[in-house]
């Protein structure tokens, strides 16, 4: 599908959660509610009149679209996907359809239409996370049932009366939406996420539709949070991944990742052909963490060397033996050796099974040419493709070498029977 082109070859997005719970941390009452911090008034069962006093205060001073795209840039990321409704059902935009929104807070500016803007000015897909089941807010929305008793509530009237004119603001008032980002449909009747679906293309009809739509009617298939699959995967598909352990700032979560996990599970997932869509959360000011920003620049700084071992990547076949020493992508008749963690002193990798023909080898981020031999055992049943590592991989957090192959690559089955 044509429209699935930018996804299929930006592989590295950035999601962006940031509403009224940051301005809590993960903290309420003194107490800390760890994991989700963007779940806290559902965790603490905050009443909807407290948690509304959060908009009276809400006022990111720091707030700069522009440093937050030019960041997303440096980044390395192609696509940004910002929360315009999280599950509390708050709006971080000038929503006609309810007061319940950004406008009604001190801050009082559109971050939508400011993103939505900067993105386009710096060549990044915008794209709007939007909660269409749960909404801890209104009285039809699900999910609260310490305001309101669910028996009694009617989600038809709140998908009629607040979901479809909510998201028709998103596909109408910000210009080309990349993609329209749904989550949590739980139960939700088919005909409704048909309805949602048929409604979305209404707009845009070239509006990616992440698979939380539900019932396998997104365009691409959504892999669990923080869930990257054991296998490649055929159909197009995206993990959406924590830096730390929440998707909401936290004011008290430093658990993150490090430059190094974050390349390796980039490796990992476009070498089974899917996206990475990494999460930062902002603070209640409008930065972007420190601890995000470190870990993320230093990933954008890799990527800036080794970005064709990534973007436009294909799936890659699965190799029968675990690779020990980093990991490999591909595209078309290139294979990107990822040698992050080789033996102390190895003198020379070794990638077991292959069977096209290499014809040429190089550092990627230097085009030095590198040793290798390749040959077939008979006795062994092996294919063997050894490379030569010391002095050709500078790189502490992942050194890439380019096979140039013959063809696409081929993988010798080990799992055939014996022929005796
Ligand atoms: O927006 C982020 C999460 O808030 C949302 N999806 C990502 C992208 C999400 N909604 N529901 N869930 C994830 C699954 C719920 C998991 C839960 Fe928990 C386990 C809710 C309470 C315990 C994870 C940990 C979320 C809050 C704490």
């Amino acid at each position: 599908m044509e429209k699935m082109k930018w996804f299929r070859e930006a592989k590295y997005g950035m999601f962006v959660h940031w509403g009224l719970y940051a301005e809590l941390g993960g903290i309420w009452n003194g107490r800390h509610y760890p994991h989700g911090t963007e779940w806290i008034m559902k965790y603490a069962r905050i009443p909807v009149q407290e948690y509304r006093k959060l908009a009276d205060v809400f006022n990111p001073v720091d707030f700069d679209p522009e440093e937050w795209v030019e960041k997303a840039v440096r980044y390395g990321v192609k696509y940004l996907c910002f929360t315009a409704k999280h599950h509390d059902g708050f709006a971080m935009y000038d929503s006609k359809v309810s007061d319940y929104n950004i406008m009604h807070t001190p801050f009082g500016r559109d971050v939508v239409k400011e993103l939505s803007q900067a993105c386009r000015r710096h060549g990044i897909i915008f794209c709007v996370y939007y909660s269409q089941m749960q909404d801890w807010e209104d009285p039809n929305g699900n999910g609260n049932d310490w305001d309101y008793v669910e028996a009694e509530k009617d989600f038809r009237i709140y998908f009629e009366n607040k979901v479809k004119p909510q998201v028709k603001e998103l596909l109408t008032r910000y210009g080309d939406i990349g993609m329209i980002w749904f989550d949590t449909p739980y139960d939700m009747p088919l005909e409704l996420c048909r309805e949602l679906k048929d409604w979305v293309y209404s707009f845009q009809p070239d509006c990616i539709i992440n698979g939380r739509i539900g019932y396998g009617l997104g365009d691409y298939r959504q892999m669990g949070d923080n869930n990257i699959p054991v296998l490649g995967y055929e159909d197009d598909w995206e993990t959406p991944m924590t830096l730390n352990n929440t998707w909401g700032y936290s004011r008290v979560d430093e658990y993150w990742k490090s430059p190094r996990d974050v390349i390796k599970m980039l490796v990992d997932v476009s070498g089974k052909g899917g996206n990475l869509l990494l999460n930062v959360g902002p603070t209640p000011l409008g930065k972007i963490p420190e601890g995000s920003h470190e870990v993320m620049e230093t990933v954008g700084d890799w990527l800036k060397i080794n970005g064709d071992s990534i973007y436009g990547t294909n799936r890659c076949v699965d190799f029968p033996y675990q690779i020990k020493w980093g990991g490999v992508t591909v595209r078309e008749n290139n294979l990107y050796l990822h040698v992050m963690t080789p033996d102390a002193d190895a003198e020379e990798i070794v990638l077991y099974s292959l069977e096209t023909k290499v014809k040429r080898m190089y550092v990627l981020a230097t085009g030095e040419q590198v040793p290798f031999r390749q040959y077939y055992e008979p006795a062994r049943d092996e294919y063997w493709f050894r490379i030569t590592i010391k002095g050709y991989c500078q790189d502490p957090l992942d050194s890439v070498l380019v096979a140039e192959l013959e063809g696409e690559p081929g993988v010798h089955d080990i799992y055939m029977p014996s022929r005796k």
